[in-house]
């Protein structure tokens, strides 16, 4: 059903602790709430990317300091995603910084490394750029759970921060990922001078799609030296307690997902978000190139807040 971005709004400008109240109640109804999934990260290839993201360390057009690594070999990873499982991470999402993969030998290292990761039990997620639809099935086939493409921010703002691809191409992507038969992982980006009325509108765009992507990341901005949102003004913590309460009320079966920027959070802003439906984390030290939490402080915070792991594997 679609969602309007006027509806989407409504809920987003509820005061905070009504808004906070019904999304706890919704997200009590779906899910279990001390359940918390650890998601880890690992770049596979690195920096050097055709595009413009003005978020993005990993861009060829900026100055950032990202380092340029090429794609990884596939035991690598899979001693990467072995020691994500042994600390307690049931999902592992591999990302590169590519346009869009070509298809030949490294499309198929990636197909190698998505069949490796599955055979160990854990949910397999990627994030390769735009795909065709031949891409898209054959990472199904290989036993991918999940494809991530954000869409970021609003359709409306998303010119200000990309000008080297469209909205209308991302969306694309996302349907031929679901015409295959995967699930999306697709969320956003807080604190890139965007208003509400652009989240609300980012909000309904993910609402609307058929059906709703099984994860949505909400990332609040690594603002990295050298990329053009270096010196973007730091999204109100309130604003991500707001954004994930509405992703909850309008995607009750969602797993809502607390991403990048948690550096930049307090513990007391995560457990309201956590309240208010979060119940995934990225969780290592690392997310693709600039630094996260780290198990030690997580498993702090988690076990503060009297949190569980969801769907942890059996460790060695
Ligand atoms: N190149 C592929 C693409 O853009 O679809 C996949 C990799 S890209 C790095 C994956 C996502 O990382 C982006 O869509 C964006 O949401 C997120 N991201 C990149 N840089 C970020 C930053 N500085 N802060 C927060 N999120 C960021
Ligand atoms: C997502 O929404 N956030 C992750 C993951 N999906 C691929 C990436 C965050 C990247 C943050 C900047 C960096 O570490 O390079
Ligand atoms: Fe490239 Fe993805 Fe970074 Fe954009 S977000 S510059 S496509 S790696």
């Amino acid at each position: 059903m679609p969602v309007s971005v006027e509806h989407a709004l409504s809920i987003l400008e509820r005061p905070l602790l009504d808004l906070v109240y019904e999304a706890a109640g919704v997200h009590r109804a779906h899910h279990d709430p001390r359940e918390v999934q650890r998601c880890a990260l690992l770049s596979i290839k690195t920096g050097g990317c055709s595009e413009d993201c003005g978020y993005c360390p990993q861009s060829a057009h900026h100055d950032a300091t990202s380092p340029r690594e090429p794609l990884m070999r596939t035991p690598d990873v899979l001693d990467a995603a072995r020691k994500a499982k042994d600390a307690g991470a049931s999902r592992f999402c591999m990302g590169a910084a590519w346009r869009e993969p070509k298809d030949g030998p490294e499309f198929d290292r990636v197909l190698e490394m998505v069949r490796g990761v599955a055979g160990l039990g854990m949910e397999v997620c990627v994030t390769l750029g735009m795909l065709t639809a031949e891409q898209a099935r054959r990472l199904k086939d290989a036993g991918l759970t999940a494809y991530n493409h954000n869409l970021d921010t609003s359709a409306e703002h998303y010119g200000a921060i990309v000008s080297t691809r469209t909205y209308a191409e991302r969306l694309a992507t996302l349907g031929r990922v679901q015409d295959a038969g995967l699930s999306v992982c697709c969320g956003g980006i807080l604190g890139m001078g965007e208003t509400r009325r652009d989240r609300a509108s980012l909000l309904a765009t993910l609402a609307s799609l058929e059906p709703q992507p099984e994860s949505v990341p909400v990332n609040a901005l690594v603002r990295v030296p050298g990329t053009p949102l270096a010196g973007a003004a730091p999204v109100d913590p309130l604003e991500i307690v707001r954004t994930v309460a509405t992703a909850r009320i309008l995607m009750p079966a969602t797993r809502v997902r607390l991403a990048a920027g948690r550096l930049s959070l307090s513990d007391e802003t995560q457990a309201l978000c956590f309240l208010a439906g979060a119940n995934s984390i990225f969780f290592g030290e690392r997310l693709l190139t600039t630094p996260n939490p780290g198990p030690v402080a997580d498993d702090a915070l988690l076990s503060r807040l009297g949190l569980e792991t969801a769907g942890e594997p059996a460790r060695a």
